[in-house]
C-alpha cells in the first residue's frame, strides 16, 4: 500500500474550482513533483531505512490519522444531510462518463456536487462542469488516491448545499483508494468489461469494501471475453452482500438499475 508505493503524502496536492468562463490551462501551472521518482529514494523513517516492521508501523500511522480525519468529514456531511458516494475503479473504466450521464439525467431533482480526483489536469472537472453541476478538481501529483484530508479541503472549496448528493470520483486505481476512508456514505466500485472478470479475486480489498459494483461498458460484451455471472460470483465471494448492476454509460443500457440504487440511497430521487 501507500507507505511502500511512495504516494502516502499530500505534497503537490492542488484543489481547483472550475468556474464558468474559467477554463483550464493546465500547461500554465507549475508542475512540481518532488516525489515523482520513488525508485531513487530509500524509504526512511526517523533517519533509518524502513524495514518490514517499520513500514507496517508507518502504514498504520497513516491510516489511523486518515481514519480520524474521515470521521470528522463524516460528521460534517451528516450534519448537512449530504450523501457522499466514493466512486473507485481502474483508470478508464468509465467513472466520469457514468457521472456525466447521471448528472444529465437526474441532476435537477436534488442538489448535486462532484469532487474529481486525478493526478493531473482539470479534464474530468471540465466534463462535469459542462453538465452545470458544481465541481472541484483535486490533483494529487504523485499520489495515487484521495485521502480524508484532501476530501476535507475539497469540501471547504466546494461547499455543497445541504441535502446534496455528492459524487467523489477517486483517482483511477484499483488498489490504494480502497485503504483510505474519505468519510463517504457508501463506496461504489466500477469495473469495465474490458478489464477481465477475475479482477475481484485479484484485487479483493476494493471489492470487499464496496456497497455497489457497477459493471460498465456492457455494449462491448459481444467483443470481449468477459463473463458477467463469473465476475459477480467472484465479487460476492469477497463481499457476499454486494449489490451489482450492469450498465453501458454510453448507450444507457441498464442505467435504471444504477438509478434505482441511487434512489435507495437518496429516496428523494424519482427514477
Ligand atoms: N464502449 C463504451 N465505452 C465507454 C463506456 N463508458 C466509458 N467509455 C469510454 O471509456 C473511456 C474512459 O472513460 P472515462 O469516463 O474517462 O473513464 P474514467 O474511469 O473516468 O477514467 P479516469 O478518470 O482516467 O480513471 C472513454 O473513451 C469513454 O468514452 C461504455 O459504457 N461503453
Ligand atoms: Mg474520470
Amino acid at each position: 500500500m501507500c507507505a511502500t508505493c511512495g504516494c502516502g503524502n499530500d505534497e503537490g496536492t492542488r484543489v481547483s474550482t472550475v468556474h464558468a468562463h474559467d477554463h483550464a490551462h493546465p500547461h500554465e501551472h507549475p508542475h512540481e513533483h518532488p516525489h515523482a521518482h520513488p525508485h531513487e529514494h530509500e524509504h526512511m523513517h526517523a533517519g533509518v531505512p524502513v524495514g518490514d516492521t517499520q513500514t507496517r508501523t508507518l502504514e498504520l500511522d497513516i491510516l489511523a490519522k486518515n481514519d480520524t480525519l474521515a470521521a470528522t468529514n463524516r460528521e460534517w456531511l451528516t450534519a448537512r444531510e449530504i450523501i457522499a458516494l466514493n466512486l473507485m475503479s481502474s483508470p478508464g473504466s468509465g467513472k466520469t462518463t457514468l457521472l456525466v450521464r447521471t448528472l444529465t439525467d437526474l441532476g435537477t431533482q436534488v442538489p448535486v456536487a462532484v469532487i474529481e480526483g486525478d493526478q493531473e489536469t482539470l479534464l474530468d472537472a471540465d466534463r462535469i462542469h459542462a453538465t452545470g453541476a458544481p465541481v472541484v478538481q483535486v490533483n494529487t501529483g504523485a499520489g495515487c488516491h484521495l485521502d480524508a484530508d484532501m476530501m476535507r479541503k475539497a469540501l471547504e472549496s466546494l461547499d455543497p448545499a445541504d441535502g446534496s448528493l455528492l459524487f467523489v470520483e477517486n483517482v483511477g486505481n484499483l488498489v490504494c483508494p480502497a485503504m483510505f476512508d474519505l468519510g463517504e456514505t457508501a463506496k461504489v466500485v466500477v469495473i469495465s468489461v474490458t478489464e477481465g472478470d477475475d479482477k475481484p479475486l485479484k484485487y479483493p480489498q476494493m471489492f470487499a469494501g464496496a456497497n455497489l459494483l457497477v459493471i460498465n461498458k456492457s455494449d462491448l460484451l459481444p467483443y470481449v471475453d468477459f463473463d458477467v455471472s463469473a465476475c459477480t460470483e467472484h465479487a460476492r465471494r469477497v463481499n457476499p452482500g454486494l449489490d451489482v448492476v450492469v450498465v453501458s454509460a454510453t448507450t444507457g443500457d441498464g442505467l435504471t438499475g444504477w438509478y434505482e440504487w441511487l434512489q435507495h440511497i437518496q429516496p428523494q430521487l424519482a427514477v
